[in-house]
């Protein structure tokens, strides 16, 4: 065939697919090979970008949320973060729901079940507490509280102001399997059946009752993981040495009685940058949402050509998505606590991670 025989006979191909693509649409058949190359991408191709909250920007709207809703009418009044690339889907990740919830004092966060997971991370003010199968914690800033899936759980608040948390839930996972089930109590506020604090001592001592019977199934059965004690070990290790060159020093909080995740479904971390702290690259494969602490310092995110600089400070929020390069500084000494979906993608055997020089 000379060239412009060729180009007759491509000309005459494409014509033939167009004819039968358009046949056969109607019988709901699509081409494979048409979207081959985005279905198996050579390398992970989020649609997420990365994004930045400021607390200064976000709290003022969240105080008018406070002014216009009260708990008990939203249910939850939570201000969702959502990804700047999936607006609408209620989504930090393709995996991840993240929020900041707000209760002001004397309000009640009535009491439902769902099969989806939450984690609760501790932003501003202390003395509202989350009740837990009967039990009460009361959150401090910096604590990491566990809702397992399925089990009744409320919030109210004792405290003289406003209390804000970051709640991590694994909705859009849930939402992909079409597997959630959710259910109101037929109170506000669940009937509290142990003092508090009996859950830690059963738990949280290192040592768990003779008799171990995992009430939660796979998640962990320590409802609140307090700062002070997972402070308290960082500042030892920074003492102690040495430093991972592209984590600080990071410490994955765990179900006491596995080692593995304190929920199935996401991962938990919290990490501390030495003052002048200057980390290398890294990526993984599970889009990772932050909330700092403490300190001061910088994201600096990558993917191919593009770059992100953020200049976080306490309280602010931000999210890296899947296989983008994450660096980490610190101006002033810092600690970030962070989740991901990572105990889904290990079960899977698709947890993926590139520590670069
Ligand atoms: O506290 O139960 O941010 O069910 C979203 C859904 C919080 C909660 C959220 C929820 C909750």
């Amino acid at each position: 065939m000379n060239a412009a025989e060729s180009k007759v006979a491509s000309a005459a191909a494409t014509e033939a697919r167009a004819a039968l693509y358009a046949e056969m649409s109607p019988h709901h058949l699509t081409p494979l090979w048409e979207v081959l190359h985005a279905l198996v991408p050579p390398q992970p191709n989020t649609p997420c970008v990365p994004a930045l909250w400021r607390y200064d920007d976000v709290r003022p709207y969240l105080m008018r949320a406070g002014e216009v809703i009260t708990a008990e009418e939203a249910v939850r009044r939570v201000l969702i973060l959502e990804n700047p690339a999936l607006r609408g889907q209620s989504a930090i990740t393709q995996s991840l729901y993240a929020g900041l919830q707000l209760i002001l004092p004397g309000e009640v966060a009535p009491s439902h079940r769902h099969t989806q997971s939450a984690l609760r991370f501790v932003v501003e003010g202390r003395g509202a507490f989350t009740a837990v199968n009967g039990e009460r914690t009361t959150m401090q800033p910096g604590d990491f509280i566990i809702t397992p899936q399925w089990t009744w759980h409320d919030h109210g608040s004792e405290a003289d102001g406003p209390v804000v948390w970051l709640d991590g839930l694994d909705i859009p996972m849930i939402r992909f399997f079409d597997a959630g089930f959710a259910e109101n109590g037929t109170s506000a506020q669940q009937q509290i059946t142990r003092p508090e604090g009996h859950n830690f001592a059963r738990y949280g001592a290192n040592m768990l009752p003779v008799r171990y019977d995992a009430p939660h199934g796979s998640t962990s059965p320590i409802f609140s993981y307090p700062y002070a004690r997972s402070r308290e070990a960082l500042a030892r290790l920074e003492r102690d040495g040495p430093v991972d060159a592209h984590d600080g020093f990071k410490l994955r909080y765990v179900n006491p009685a596995t080692g593995g995740s304190p929920m199935p479904t996401m991962a938990t971390f919290l990490q501390l940058l030495p003052r002048g702290f200057s980390g290398k690259p890294y990526r993984q494969t599970d889009g990772t949402v932050f909330s700092v602490v403490e300190g001061r310092g910088r994201a600096t995110i990558g993917r191919g050509d593009s770059q992100w600089h953020y200049d976080f400070g306490p309280r602010d929020h931000f999210v890296v998505p899947s296989w983008h390069t994450l660096s980490l500084s610190a101006s002033d000494e810092c600690v970030l606590f962070s989740y991901s979906d990572r105990p889904v993608q290990q079960a899977l055997s698709i947890w993926h991670e590139e520590r670069l020089a």
